[in-house]
Formats: C-alpha cells, structure tokens, sequence
C-alpha cells in the first residue's frame, strides 16, 4: 500500500539526509594497546531486533536507543561480528530489508571515567551498511557504507553519569539505493493478485549474498588528549639503503613534538628521527618480499612514534619496498612480479561475512598451500586483519572498494561519484601503510560503455592518484575494450572472462582463440599490463564425467588448463597475472543459475579442495619456482 511504500522512501530519505551529517574522519589508525593505548573489545553476544515496522521506522518513532532494547519489546541474541542473516531459522530475518537494532550495556574501567586526560573512543570495524550509533541514548555518530571502520570520542558523555553502565546502541540499515556503494534498488511489488500488501524487493547488480550486520569487532579504546592521529609512510630504497618517509599527524594540540624510532625483527634500532615529518635512512635494509619471491618475505619492521608531552605512543608495522609498472611489467623491488592468485569473498558458513579467525587462518594457510602469491579483495575491502596478515605473510593485495555492480545509468550521477570519492578516501586513509597493498581497485565491471563512465573514472581514477601516487590503480573490466571508457585511465588493464561458460558453453575448444584475441586487443589498444582478474567454472563438487560436462569436476580442470595454455604464451609478452574466480564458493541470491551459491570455488565453502585446486597447486608451484625462491622447505612444514 501507498502508505508502508512512503514510510519505506522516508526511511531512504532519512538515511540520504544523515548522509551529510556523517562525522569526519580523520586518521583511522588501526586500534592498538601501547604504554599510553588500553582496548576493550566488545565482541560477545548483544541484544537485538529487526524493525519489522511496515515502514522499518518505528524503532525511531519510538525512540528505542533511549533505554535497554529489551525494554522497548522482544530481542534476540546476536552475535557480534557476524552477519545476522544465517543466524536464526527466520526466513524474514535471512532475507530482511530495512533497520535492525543492537544493543549492550558496558562497564568502563573507572580510571577511563575518572581521568579527564583520557580519550575513550568507540570504534565499529564495519556494519552494512548505514549506522547510527548512540551512546546512552545520546547520537555519536553514523557512516555511510559497509566495510570501513567508523569511530567516536565518547568520553564526554561517559563522565556525564560516571555510575551508570554504559548502554551502546546501533541501528544498521542494509537498504541499497542507486546512490550508495554498492548501488542498489527497491522494487515495490503492487500488483495485488501476485504480491501481499505492501511487498518489496531488494533488487542489486552483484553475484553476492547482501549479508548484513555487524560485520567486524566493536571496541572501545583510550589515547590520551594530546594523541597521534595518523601516520603516513612512504617507503623506497637505493641500492642496499631503505628509505622510509614518514608524516605524523598529532591532534590536541599545536605540539607536534614527537619522536619516531624504527626497530627491525630482533628489537634493534636501525634508524630514528624527530619531528612530524621526515626521512628514516635503513643501511643493509630487509626488503619487504611477498611470499615465494624471496627466502624471507613479508619483513616488517616497527615504527614507534611517540609524543613527548602525554607520552602517547603508536608502533606501526613498516614493509619496506616499491612498486611500479611499465607498459608490459609490474615490478615489486625493481623485479617483476607475476601475480598467481586468487579472488576472494568474505563469507562462510552461518558467520556470513563476519570476521572469523579460525577462518582467516585456515585460508591463510590454504593460500600457501596453493603456492599463491596474491589476491584481490573482490568485491570490497576486507578487514584490515587480514591485510596485516598479507603484509606479515608476504601476500600481495589488490585493494578493491564497494563499487560493484555500478550498471544503471543513474549510478553514474554527482551524488553517487561524490559517495564513490569519500569511500576512496577512507580506503586509502585505512589501507595506505600495509606493505602488502599494490594497487586499488576502484570498481568491477561497471557499465564501461556508458556515455557518463568517460568523466566518472577520470574523476574517480585521478582522485585516488593524488590521494596515493605510489601505487597503481585499475578498475576490473568485462566488457568490450573498444567500447571501455575507463581504462584510459588505469594503469593495468585488469580483464574478467568466461570463455566456454557464460559465452559457448560446454565448448572449452573456443578458449585459446577467444582468450588471445581478448589479451591481443587490449594490448594493442593500450599497451599496458594485462592481469587475468577473473576466469573460471562451476562445479557442484563430487559431480564427475569424461568427456568433461559443465558444473563436473573435470569441466573446471579442463577450462582452468585451456586458459593456462594462453597464460603461458602471453606472460612472455605483457600479461602480469592470473587470478582465478573464486578461491572457494560462496553464497549469492538465489536465482535459476546458483544452486546454493556460486561454486566457482576451487575449494568447496567449507573449504575442501575440488579437482582444480589441485591443478592449480602445481601449475602455482610451478611457476614460483620459475620466478621466484621456493621457500627452504623446513620453514614450511605443513608444505611437506
Ligand atoms: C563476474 C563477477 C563476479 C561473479 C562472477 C561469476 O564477472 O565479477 O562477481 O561472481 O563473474 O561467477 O559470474
């Protein structure tokens, strides 16, 4: 009815007028104990409710973040991170559009409250995708977009009531509109001999299932007042002296009276400085390698930075290396680097896109297992966790922003390029010290042949260079290069195809023809870089046959080795790598082409290798050992 449809536009309109009023973010270190830093985490089970308002507003009408959730009607344990969706046996929870609320009641260390020279900040690691977040009823903060971390100084309103626990309530939204990242649509079904009053839909343009929650650890941390709020490095080297450029960026106060001190593995100082900004000179420096390039990948040392006058202190990881590209080369280290890799989601079983160490390390060690060198972080960026596991373990990332599925015409809009500009900023502002990053990814497969894509990625592409001009940037194309608009602006072209799967199924014969026609055309067209961002088949694991059939075992291991057959010839010339689609299956909207999910996955959800994960090992192997060190193998007993 014309009534729920309205309340359901207020509730959109509500979020596209908070949108302004988003809280500025500054630096967005990453949350870490020091002498001078405390951290509580507040991971556990909250209070929750989805607002199953016809409207999805009376959670605001009621005002539920003015007392415990539990006293304004029904809730429900939900775990925090994860994502609620797989939690219960609800269908109307599973597939829910609109608010849901979360609520805990926290006991502040009293010496947070009693000492007015501490900052107490609260900090969520990401929500999809529209947060407000309250503090004892009083509003602190909310962000537009998923995966990115969002933060508030929440001191002042703690000391107000000093005795009273401390009540944390966050409303998220997981509504997509043409406007937001990634875009999406609400379709109001009013046909009432097909539909139930007031019925709607959550249309989207991506092959993912739009888990929502929250997503990643909330936690509450102290600084003092006077803190260090950001750091920059940018490293570099001549012959065997690193060189690490440094900016630091203290707030509250005029002082930047600070002292940086750079150790190496074993706790040696190796070279030190005064001052928010400088020059860190490292004789007989330990590169940073990623894995299978060098004996010792992944070298990281510690940045220390201290203020002198509150004694604030904040140690940051520092890889030292470079990065750049030539018309047929992407060199690590001044050495070409050949990506062989895998895309990735994040999602799994039940936790949904919630973050999951027992998971994170079992792919970790999967990767390794594989021989693979690097991944994308298709189709958003990842928790910045699993960043700091690539730099320590010497995997190289592609970093990815939300901007998938960017197909309508009015996603290409001011609204939303200047949405797509803020998520690039805090993309880069979180992700710019980690080592393991090479390259931003500001969008895949969009409408590239669409009149306006011409300014948005040049827009889009020339912002994120001045936001970082050391490394390169990319958007992943699918479609025709002659038609592309956008990537006469990347630096490497990235190509996603399905040869012998979306076009000519079943015929695997047509993939070396229409797979070096694809790399020729864009080499010719532009001369720069090639990756094999996507290529890849389904296969419903345990499904056999010979000759091999579409969704067998055997189809996977027959099309992942055509294409290997093409890689092989081009890497010669300018194709800089291969990344196949997808490291494991994962769960997608449900539709006559998904049987539970995409099962691209060389490894099945739960993980277990199919056929081609095995035909990917050796050829990964393979070609580590032909371009890079194989790791001395007693450093790696679980590869024996
Ligand atoms: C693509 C998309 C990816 C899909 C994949 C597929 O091109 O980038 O999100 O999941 O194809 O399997 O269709």
């Amino acid at each position: 009815d014309t009534g729920s449809k309205l309340a359901l536009f207020g509730v959109l309109l509500l979020c596209a007028a908070r949108d302004g009023a988003s809280v500025p973010q500054r630096g967005m270190l990453f949350p870490r104990e020091s002498a001078s830093r405390e951290l509580k985490e507040l991971s556990g089970l909250w209070d929750f409710r989805a607002d199953q308002s016809p409207g999805r507003s009376l959670g605001f009408d009621s005002a539920w973040y003015k007392s415990r959730l539990a006293e304004t009607g029904p809730v429900i344990d939900m775990p925090v991170p994860a994502s609620y969706n797989d939690i219960t046996q609800d269908p109307k929870l599973r597939d829910f559009i609109g608010w849901v609320w979360y609520d805990r009641e926290v006991v502040v260390p009293a010496r947070w409250v009693a000492d007015k020279g501490t900052r107490v900040v609260l900090r969520v690691g990401s929500a999809h995708y529209y947060s407000v977040v309250w503090v004892n009823g009083v509003k602190v903060m909310e962000h537009n977009g998923g995966h990115l971390p969002f933060e508030a100084e929440i001191g002042d309103i703690i000391r107000e009531n000093p005795q009273a626990p401390c009540r944390i309530t966050i409303a998220v939204n997981n509504t997509l509109t043409l406007e937001t990242l990634p875009p999406g649509s609400i379709q109001h079904m009013d046909d009432t001999s097909k539909y139930p009053n007031g019925y709607f839909v959550q249309n989207t343009n991506f092959d993912f299932f739009n888990y929502a929650g929250i997503h990643r650890p909330v936690l509450l941390y102290t600084t003092p007042k006077v803190y260090v709020d950001d750091i920059t490095v940018v490293t570099d080297f001549s012959d065997n002296t690193g060189l690490v450029s440094y900016k630091v960026s203290v707030l509250g106060a005029s002082t930047t009276n600070v002292k940086v001190t750079l150790t190496d593995k074993h706790g040696r100082c190796v070279a030190s400085s005064s001052g928010p900004s400088g020059v860190l000179k490292v004789t007989d420096v330990n590169l940073w390698w990623p894995y299978l390039m060098h004996d010792n990948p992944g070298y990281l040392y510690s940045m220390e930075v201290r203020h002198h006058g509150t004694r604030d202190i904040y140690t940051l990881p520092v890889g030292i290396r470079t990065v750049r590209v030539t018309s047929t080369q992407f060199l690590i280290n001044n050495k070409p680097f050949y990506f062989h890799g895998v895309n990735k989601h994040e999602d799994s079983d039940i936790r949904g896109k919630g973050l999951d160490w027992p998971l994170i390390v079992k792919d970790f060690n999967l990767l390794k297992w594989l021989g693979a060198n690097s991944f994308r972080t298709s189709h958003y960026p990842y928790a910045e966790e699993i960043l700091q596991m690539c730099d320590r373990h010497g995997i190289v990332v592609i970093d990815e922003c939300p901007g998938v599925g960017i197909k309508d015409i009015r996603s290409f809009g001011n609204a939303s390029l200047a949405h797509h500009l803020d998520v690039m900023d805090e993309l880069v502002n979180r992700d710019k010290n980690h080592p393991s990053v090479v390259m931003w990814s500001v969008a895949n497969e969009p409408a590239a042949e669409m009149p306006p894509a011409g300014f948005y990625f040049k827009m889009l592409i020339s912002h994120t260079k001045a936001l970082d001009p050391t490394r390169p940037v990319t958007f992943i194309t699918d479609s025709n290069y002659a038609r592309d608009k956008g990537a006469p602006y990347v630096d490497v072209i990235c190509v996603n195809s399905y040869f012998s799967w979306y076009h000519d199924p079943g015929h695997v014969e047509v993939i070396p023809i229409q797979l070096t026609n694809q790399f020729e055309n864009w080499y010719g067209k532009y001369q720069k870089p090639i990756i094999q961002s996507e290529y890849g088949a389904d296969v419903v694991p345990g499904l056999h046959s010979d000759p091999p059939m579409m969704f067998t075992e055997e189809y996977q291991k027959i099309v992942l080795q055509s294409y290997h057959k093409v890689f092989d010839q081009k890497r010669k010339e300018y194709v800089v790598g291969e990344l196949i689609w997808n490291f494991a299956d994962f769960m997608t909207a449900q539709g006559v082409t998904r049987v539970v999910g995409n099962k691209k996955g060389i490894f099945s959800r739960q993980r277990q290798p199919k056929a081609g994960a095995f035909i990917l090992k050796d050829r990964y192997w393979r070609l580590a050992n032909e371009t890079g060190r194989l790791p001395p193998w007693n450093k790696y007993p679980c590869l024996l």
